[in-house]
C-alpha cells in the first residue's frame, strides 16, 4: 500500500458524520422510554449515512445476526454503490448505534453512537456474549491479570498510578452478576462507581486522565469489548478480556466464528489488532467526556470524539448541523 494511513486519512470524517446522524437521530427520541425505538432510530440513520461514504464497509461487529437485525447485521455490506469499475477501500467495521439504548430511554447520562473501523481483519469477529474485562490506563501496562484476586488487580493499578488503594475510582456495571466482585473491590478498600449501562464509555474514561475513574472491572458485552479494544489501542489504554462461554450452543457459535480457544485471554491488540483504527463516537445525552446532542429550532449541535491509531490523533470535534438556512436569530455558537 503507497500510503499506510489512508483509511484513517481519507475516512475519518465520513466516519464522524456517520455517527453524528446515529447520535441525532438517537437524541430524538430521548427520555421516551422506549430503547428500541432509540435504537431503531440510530440503526438506520448510521445505516443511510454509510450510504454516503465510499467505502467496501463489512459489519464484522453489528447489531446481531442476519436473521435477528434487519439493519447493521454482522456480514452486511455497506458503503456508497461505486460507479462501474471503480473499487472502494475494504473497511472492517464495529457498531453500536446506540451503546445505552436505556440510557437515551431515560435521559440518562453517557449514551453514545459509536462505531470503529479498520482495514480487514483489524478487528476481532467476537459473538455477542458476554466477556470478562479488566481496563485501565497507559500507566497499567502489563499490570491487569484477569486470574488473579481483584485485591490482586487493585494493587497492581495503585502501584501503576502512584497511589493507595484506597484512592481508586473502580467503574462496575450494576447487575446482580457482580455481587461477589463489588464485594471485594470494598473489602480490598476502593472506591466504586455502578453504572446502570455503558461499559464502553466507562472504559474510554478510564483510559483518559481526568476522568475521575481508574478502572473498568466486569462482565459486559463481548461487541462493546471490541470497539472499546479499538478505543484503547488509540489511547495505549490497558485491557485484558476473556469470553464467558457457558453454554455449548455458545461454544458452538464461538467455533463458528473462528475462534480456537474459547478461554483465550484477550489484550486490546488481540480484540483490535488493525494497523489502521478509527474510533468515533458522538454523545447522544450529556456524558464525561462528550456533551448529548443539543436542538436549537434549526439546527442542532453534536460533540463526537475521534481517535486514529496510526496517525495518533485524538480530536474533539463540536458540529453544528443547520436543518435549513439559519433564521434570523442565526447559528447558536455556544
Ligand atoms: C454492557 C453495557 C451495555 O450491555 O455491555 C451490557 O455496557 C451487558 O449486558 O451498555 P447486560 O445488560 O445483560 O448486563 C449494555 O447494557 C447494553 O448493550
Amino acid at each position: 500500500m503507497a500510503n499506510r494511513n489512508t483509511i484513517e486519512r481519507d475516512l475519518a470524517g465520513d466516519i464522524v458524520q456517520v455517527v453524528e446522524e446515529a447520535a441525532i437521530a438517537a437524541a430524538r427520541t430521548m427520555g421516551q422510554g422506549d430503547r428500541q425505538a432509540s435504537d431503531q432510530a440510530a440503526v438506520q440513520a448510521m445505516r443511510s449515512a454509510f450510504e454516503e461514504v465510499q467505502i467496501d464497509g463489512n459489519i464484522v461487529i453489528g447489531e446481531g445476526e442476519r436473521d435477528e437485525a434487519p439493519m447493521l447485521y454482522i456480514g452486511e455490506r455497506v458503503g456508497a454503490t461505486p460507479p462501474p469499475g471503480v473499487e472502494y477501500p475494504k473497511v472492517d467495521i464495529a457498531v453500536d448505534p446506540l451503546e445505552g439504548t436505556n440510557l437515551c430511554a431515560t435521559g440518562t447520562a453517557n449514551s453514545i453512537a459509536v462505531l470503529a473501523a479498520s482495514e480487514p481483519g483489524g478487528l476481532l469477529h467476537a459473538p455477542d456474549c458476554y466477556m470478562e474485562k479488566i481496563i485501565a490506563g497507559p500507566a497499567c501496562r502489563d499490570a491487569l491479570d484477569i486470574d488473579a484476586p481483584v485485591k490482586y488487580n487493585l494493587k497492581a493499578i495503585a502501584h501503576s498510578l502512584d497511589r493507595q488503594v484506597q484512592d481508586l475510582v473502580i467503574m462496575v456495571l450494576d447487575r446482580p452478576r457482580h455481587a461477589e466482585l463489588i464485594k471485594q473491590i470494598r473489602a480490598a478498600g476502593a472506591r466504586i462507581r455502578l453504572i446502570p449501562d455503558g461499559d464502553l464509555s466507562a472504559g474510554i474514561a478510564a483510559a483518559v486522565r481526568g476522568a475521575g475513574v481508574d478502572a473498568v472491572m466486569g462482565i459486559g458485552g463481548a461487541p462493546e469489548g471490541v470497539i472499546t479494544a479499538a478505543a484503547m489501542r488509540c489511547l495505549s489504554g490497558e485491557m485484558v478480556a476473556r469470553l464467558v462461554v457457558n453454554t455449548p450452543e455458545l461454544e458452538e457459535r464461538v467455533e463458528r466464528m473462528g475462534i480456537r480457544d474459547p478461554k483465550r485471554i484477550y489484550t486490546a491488540r488481540d480484540l483490535a489488532p488493525g494497523q489502521q483504527i478509527i474510533f468515533a463516537a458522538a454523545g447522544v445525552t450529556d456524558g464525561a467526556l462528550l456533551h448529548g446532542v443539543r436542538f436549537f429550532g434549526d439546527g442542532c449541535r453534536t460533540h463526537t470524539l475521534m481517535m486514529t491509531y496510526a496517525s495518533r490523533k485524538v480530536r474533539f470535534v463540536d458540529t453544528v448541523h443547520m436543518f435549513r438556512e439559519p433564521g434570523r436569530r442565526g447559528v447558536r455558537l455556544y
